[in-house]
């Protein structure tokens, strides 16, 4: 199946954390890909990755970066597709650093942004944004979130029995 999420990274080191969009899109059954793409030590990937992701199918870009994180916004400024940042926690500044470049972008230019590291999150609302338009996906998302609201009551009823 053609990817509809392209999930992209400035480094091989950021893979630990971004792995898991794949992980949480693989269990929503939503396709994707995966990729290096650096801003600073790849900008003509990076011109031609977003610029050519619309017209290869692709609907939504996840991009981590840690650092002096200028790929999500960068990636956001030459598509109209929408695009989520992942803040990776890649330098002494702990990911705060990548967060602040990552959220402060100019009026026009948004980038969504996720907390640092949590890619998980990257991924479902990536999986949210396409299932606007995909009954099925809806539908696996909704049985993805009574099955955290389970999870939460279980724990609870274990507490009280304890
Ligand atoms: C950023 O610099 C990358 O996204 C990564 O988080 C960080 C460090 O990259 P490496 O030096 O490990 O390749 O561009």
């Amino acid at each position: 199946m053609n990817a509809k999420v392209g999930i992209i990274m400035g480094s091989d080191s950021d893979l630990p954390v971004m792995r898991a969009a794949g992980d949480i899109l693989s269990q929503l059954e939503v396709p994707f890909e995966m990729t290096i793409v650096s801003a600073h030590r790849t900008p003509d990937r990076l011109y031609e990755y977003a610029g050519n992701a619309e017209g290869r199918g692709l609907r939504v870009i996840i991009a981590g970066a840690g650092g002096a994180a200028h790929l999500p916004g960068m990636a956001a400024s030459l598509s109209v597709l929408p695009v989520i940042g992942v803040p990776i926690s890649a330098t002494r500044l702990e990911g705060e650093d990548a967060l602040l470049s990552i959220v402060q972008m100019p009026a026009g230019v948004p980038v969504a942004t996720v907390a640092i590291d949590n890619a998980t999150n990257a991924g479902i609302l990536a999986a949210q944004m396409l299932a606007t338009g995909d009954d099925a996906l809806r539908q696996r998302l909704a049985q993805y979130k009574a099955a955290l609201s389970a999870k939460v009551h279980d724990k609870a009823r274990q507490l009280e029995d304890s």
